[in-house]
């Protein structure tokens, strides 16, 4: 595909990201969270954006790291999968925290197999090839790796392959298939990813993107807890709530009693809601934080 220069204003950032599939909606959803305003309308390949010299461009996913690397892109959104497998030159800025898949060794079901290791001599049908091979050769095993585009799951009822190396995210596709995953390749989640070599005059938006981006991931990791303690107990927040160091505390009209807030990690909310509770906490709120910045 080819984008004419005239698109990309002297100092434009341009921003690659999937047209259509698993990873355009959580795409889409980050740079509007990063404040940048486009439109999505369908069969787009272009937007520019309406408040910052930043165009998105709309292309399919394996073409994001040879865009990025190439400079056509400045930045990308692509599962660190398709970037195991095509090596690219770029630098993985930051794990977006959606796109969660595995690569995963499957078999038939009623196959004995029950690691890679007994697939010495047999055919594993896949679209990873490379990273598959690299998996294969760091374990010694010699398998015989059967290139497919797509459709892999089907390929040991086709009788091409005894076992199959695909992505798997609920596992329904394996499970229909009748087939069992044994290993696991890699994981892979989406990852914000950046031109190796950045042109003059791009640094600075750049560094501003970049900073919005950490943002936006950061807040999801956290929650913010506001609550009414007893002036006495606060001393005691801070032994109490793992993170919770120099709480913000403000006066209450009762002279015994003060607000507080901290900010906790999302997975220790509720143990930090008990604990609030336990030293006279109460009208607890807790709040989704929008961005955070340390
Ligand atoms: O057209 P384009 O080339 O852009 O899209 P695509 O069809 O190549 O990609 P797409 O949208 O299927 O996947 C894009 C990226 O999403 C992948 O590169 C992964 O990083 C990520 N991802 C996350 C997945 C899955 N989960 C996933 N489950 N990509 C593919 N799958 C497929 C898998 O190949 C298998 O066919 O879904 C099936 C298994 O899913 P479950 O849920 O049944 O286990
Ligand atoms: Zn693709």
């Amino acid at each position: 595909m080819h984008f004419p220069r005239t698109m990309q204003p002297n100092g434009t950032i341009r921003i690659a990201i999937q047209k259509s599939g698993r990873l355009s909606e959580g795409s889409v959803a980050l740079l509007q969270n990063m404040g940048l305003s486009f439109e999505t309308y369908q069969n787009r390949l272009f937007a520019p954006c309406r408040n910052l010299p930043v165009d998105i461009l709309f292309i399919r996913d394996d073409d994001i790291p040879e865009y990025v690397r190439d400079g056509v892109a400045d930045l990308g959104i692509v599962g660190s999968n398709v970037l195991d497998e095509q090596g690219a030159q770029v630098r993985r800025m930051l794990p977006l925290d959606f796109g969660y898949c595995s690569l995963s060794i499957a078999v038939p079901e009623q196959q004995v197999w029950k690691s890679v290791a007994e697939l010495q001599g047999k055919r594993i049908a896949t679209s990873y090839p490379v990273t598959l091979r690299r998996f294969l050769g760091e374990r010694g095993i010699q398998a015989e790796v059967v290139t497919l585009k797509g459709c892999v799951e089907i390929a040991p009822t086709l009788r091409v392959a005894e076992a199959i190396c695909d992505l798997v995210s609920s596992g329904s596709t394996l499970r229909t298939n009748r087939l069992r995953a044994i290993e696991t390749v890699a994981k892979s989640q989406a990852i914000l990813i950046a031109s190796a070599a950045v042109t003059t005059g791009k640094t600075d938006m750049l560094e501003k993107l970049l900073l919005r981006a950490c943002g936006v991931q950061e807040a999801r990791k956290f929650k913010c807890v506001l609550f009414d303690v007893p002036r006495d107990a606060v001393s005691s927040l801070e032994a109490l709530i793992p993170g919770s160091k120099n709480p913000l505390v403000i006066a209450c009209a009762d002279p015994l009693c003060v607000a507080a807030q901290v900010v906790v990690a999302e997975e220790r909310c509720w143990d930090a809601v008990e604990r609030i509770r336990a030293i006279g906490g109460r009208n607890i709120l807790v709040s989704a934080i929008e961005k955070f910045f340390r």
